[in-house]
């Protein structure tokens, strides 16, 4: 008997280049946050404590610039492909793994999305755990809704600490047919790390504005601005 043909499945990994023509800055680009911030300031466990009213600043002013800016081209085309199968247009399942903090995917209607490195929208608190909405006038002072200590941290993954849902992730990894990479610079662990672990099983694409360091990690790249490339792959 036919066996079926399995459905496809599609992890993609996206980085800050795909929301970068919606407004937001990458971090390593010439024009990226690194080059106005220093990333043990306000990228580490340590500089939060030694300064925490500079990060939550870096933060608050981060989460600001959300409402002003849209999903873009790619990112709806992504939201197109999971709506496709939940229609049945089409036989296969796609999961979003972002290290992106923005939340671009979601409003582009996108709902299977892992934000591995974190979220604008929520705060975490030290003390207890608690995972509130981030409040428009956060500081390091304000006091955590659920416990009442002034312990609330972003929720956001800072080197040196460990990135969420990786359980999710490396079991999505290790099931997948397709991997696509889509703006990101693959310098920071362990994403960067990801193709390695599915080039023996899946079908692996690059999609950025610059052509990969060693293009020969991928079967296929596609260079050019994510806006016009995930559409054209989409299609
Ligand atoms: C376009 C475009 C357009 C532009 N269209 N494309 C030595 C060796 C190996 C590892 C380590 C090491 N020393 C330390 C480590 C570990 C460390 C690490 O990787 N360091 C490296 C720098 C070497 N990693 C960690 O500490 C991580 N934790 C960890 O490893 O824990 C151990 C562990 C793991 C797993 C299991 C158990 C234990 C934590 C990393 C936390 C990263 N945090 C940040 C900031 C938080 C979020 C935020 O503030 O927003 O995450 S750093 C920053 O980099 C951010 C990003 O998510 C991340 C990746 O950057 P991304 O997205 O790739 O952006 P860019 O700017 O680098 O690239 C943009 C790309 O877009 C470019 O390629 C452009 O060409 C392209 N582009 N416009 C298409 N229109």
């Amino acid at each position: 008997m036919t066996q079926p043909h399995p459905a496809e499945r599609i992890v993609v990994l996206t980085g800050a280049g795909i929301s970068r023509e919606s407004g937001l800055e990458t971090f390593r680009d010439a024009d990226g946050l690194w080059s106005r911030h220093d990333i043990n300031d306000v990228c580490t466990p340590e500089g939060f404590q030694r300064d925490p009213m500079l990060v939550s600043r870096f933060y608050n002013g981060r989460r600001a610039e959300l409402a002003h800016v849209e999903p873009n081209a790619a990112h709806r085309a992504l939201a197109y492909l999971e709506q496709a199968a939940r229609d049945g247009r089409w036989d296969g399942e796609i999961l979003i793994v972002t290290q992106n903090i923005d939340d671009l995917h979601e409003r582009a209607g996108s709902r299977n999305v892992v934000h591995m490195h974190g979220e604008l929208r929520r705060l975490r608190c030290m003390s207890c755990g608690a995972t509130p909405e981030w409040l428009d006038d956060y500081l390091p002072q304000t006091p955590c809704p659920a416990c009442h200590r002034p312990t609330l941290r972003p929720d956001i993954v800072w080197f040196g600490e460990i990135p969420m849902h990786m359980e999710r992730i490396q079991a999505a990894l290790a099931a997948c047919d397709r991997f696509v990479t889509i703006g990101t610079s693959g310098t920071v662990y362990p994403a960067a790390g990801f193709i390695a672990e599915v080039r023996d099983h899946a079908d692996t694409l690059d999609i950025n504005l610059e052509a990969p360091a060693i293009p020969a990690l991928f079967d296929r790249t596609l260079v050019g601005p994510a806006t016009r490339m995930v559409p054209q792959w989409v299609a």
